[in-house]
């Protein structure tokens, strides 16, 4: 049944077939998260680096009322030029599929797709979560209800502080979700290295979270897991400056009434404009290392089994 809608390249499920590795990637940061060009070079550059490790890309979307899962070249340039396409969370799928239209996948329906078509392991840049202020606007991400429950593992550099990091962190524990440092002790938020928020548990190598997932779901612990690899140190940006750009980008977002799907887009978007691409180029290394460190996961996760 769920094969009418499912649309998989024919790479991805021969390396499924074969169980080789495979790290599926989200259309929203294409999208909605960069401008254009940046976002088509991010989106290729993040397929080189997966091969070079050794695995399959595996770009999801919506098009035309069909979940791909694995887009062409031609399908990424779509993505990235049409920032009209709608930003595809849970509640939209079934209206965006049954009318046959385009979505970008967010975090949690990536990790939706990507459990549809058997893919483990996911690479993004940051997750969403509880944003300051939810105590009154109610906003927090689905993400965190799809980490709750679909079984897919979430490599980010962490949360980025437009959100409340420790109610994030208090949301995730609640749900029985494991956040896992990479080699950190210490919580990433995105563009710097440490919230200041511990980790639950700190991992230094691929193969010990690759066995960590494998016994989660072996035990029938059904739901995600995030992995929180900070952004690699040389391209850390100076916590005061980002941290006053993101402050007036939540603030200006409240002023102009921006709500719902659309505080997220807003806000990266007017970091970009305000940091003249600084917290751009961050961005797009945070989620190169992202994705090398989901491919070597991936692989060692296909080694196991
Ligand atoms: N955070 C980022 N870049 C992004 C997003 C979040 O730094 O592109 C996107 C992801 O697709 C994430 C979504 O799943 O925003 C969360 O949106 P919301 O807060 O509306 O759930
Ligand atoms: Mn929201």
């Amino acid at each position: 049944m769920i094969k009418t809608y499912l649309d998989i390249a024919e790479e991805v499920s021969q390396a499924l077939r074969e169980n080789r590795p495979v790290v599926a990637l989200e259309s929203t940061i294409i999208t909605h998260g960069m401008p254009y060009p940046e976002n088509i070079e991010s989106a290729m550059n993040s397929e080189k680096i997966i091969r070079e490790e050794g695995g399959v890309p595996a770009t999801i979307a919506v098009i035309k009322g069909k979940i791909k899962i694995g887009l062409t070249n031609a399908e990424l340039d779509y993505m990235g030029k049409n920032s009209a396409i709608p930003k595809a969370s849970r509640r939209d799928m079934a209206l965006l599929i049954s009318q046959g239209q385009d979505g970008a996948t967010t975090v949690a329906t990536t990790m939706l797709c990507a459990a549809l078509a058997g893919v483990r392991i996911f690479a993004t840049g940051g997750i969403g979560g509880v944003h300051k202020n939810a105590q009154e606007t109610f906003d927090i991400s689905a993400d965190l209800q799809e980490l709750a429950h679909t079984s897919v593992a979430v490599v980010c550099a962490g949360a980025k502080s437009i959100l409340d990091i420790g109610l994030t962190l208090e949301y995730l524990e609640t749900h029985g979700v494991p956040v896992i440092g990479f080699g950190t002790s210490d919580f990433p938020a995105f563009y710097i290295r440490k919230s200041g928020f511990p980790v639950d548990y700190r991992l230094d190598t691929p193969a010990a979270i690759a066995k960590a997932l494998r016994v989660k779901w072996e035990l029938g612990l059904q739901g995600g897991m995030v992995i929180a690899n900070p952004i690699p140190v040389e391209y850390e940006m100076e916590e005061a400056y980002i941290n006053g750009v993101i402050e007036e980008a939540v603030s200006e977002a409240a002023k102009q009434n921006i709500r719902g799907k659309y505080i997220t887009p807003f806000i990266l978007a007017r970091l970009h404009e305000q940091t003249e691409d600084k917290s751009l180029f961050s961005n797009k290394q945070l989620v190169y290392s992202n994705v090398r460190t989901a491919a070597k996961i991936a692989k060692a996760y296909s080694e196991l089994s």
